[in-house]
This record gives structure tokens, C-alpha cells and sequence, in this order.
């Protein structure tokens, strides 16, 4: 610090580049992040005899949308016929996956094996609201 009295100049030429460093880096840094795409809005979705925990999904239209789903007892799955997915889980090997909420509406989602009759009553929505 005995050095910044004597060489002014310099001093305000190195508190600059700092702040340069300080403030600029972060803000490319999180630019760049931003290009990487949005991030997947998860959902932790549980089966079990015979219902869906949450029953109920509401995302927002073109919604990057992650379900991460689980079953407690025996095989299930979560189908939704308007966006061509079933998903098989089975007891002790959940899956994940992900997928853009480009149409909006209500859709049903169900369990759509045959194994046990009570998996026709698994039955959710999944809520897609349109943008404003
Ligand atoms: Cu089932």
C-alpha cells in the first residue's frame, strides 16, 4: 500500500482492470449459461396402488418439463396420448425424462399396463396453460 500514494496513475489504471475482472467475468459467464437452454422444471411423480402422487402437473406452454418417476409396489407407467409418451417404471429402477410442453390444454395421464385391473383407475392431468 506504501506504493499507491506515489504512482496515482497506476493505481487507478489496476482498480479499474480489477473491477473489469470483477464485474465482467461473472456476466460472460452466466451469458454463456443462459445459451446452454433453459432449464427442465422436474416433477417428482410417485405410482402406487392405484393412483398417481401428484395427480395433477401444470406447466406453462413450452415448458421444458422433467418427471422423475418412481413406483412404490409393482410396475406402472405414465402415458399421455397427446404427447406420445409412455413411460414403464418398475419397483426399485425409476426413470427419467424429459420433454417440451408445446401444446397447451388439459390432458389425462394413466398407468395404461394390464397386469392389475385397479391400475385403470390411475388417472391424473396434466395441465398445459397457455401463453399469455
Ligand atoms: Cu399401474
Amino acid at each position: 500500500m506504501a506504493m499507491s500514494g506515489r504512482v496515482r496513475h497506476g493505481v487507478h489504471v489496476v482498480v479499474l482492470t480489477g473491477a473489469l475482472v470483477a464485474c465482467g467475468w461473472p456476466l460472460l459467464r452466466s451469458t454463456v449459461a443462459q445459451d446452454q437452454g433453459p432449464v427442465a422444471k422436474p416433477f417428482a411423480v410417485t405410482a402406487r396402488r392405484y393412483k398417481f402422487e401428484p395427480a395433477r402437473i401444470e406447466v406453462v406452454q413450452d415448458d421444458l418439463v422433467k418427471i422423475e418417476l418412481k413406483t412404490e409396489d409393482i410396475a406402472h407407467s405414465w402415458t399421455v396420448d397427446a404427447y406420445r409418451i409412455a413411460k414403464r417404471v418398475s419397483p426399485g429402477h425409476p426413470v427419467t425424462f424429459e420433454f417440451r410442453a408445446d401444446k397447451a390444454g388439459t390432458f389425462p395421464f394413466y398407468c395404461d399396463l394390464k397386469t392389475e385391473d385397479g391400475c385403470r383407475q390411475m388417472r391424473g392431468e396434466l395441465v398445459v396453460k397457455p401463453h399469455k
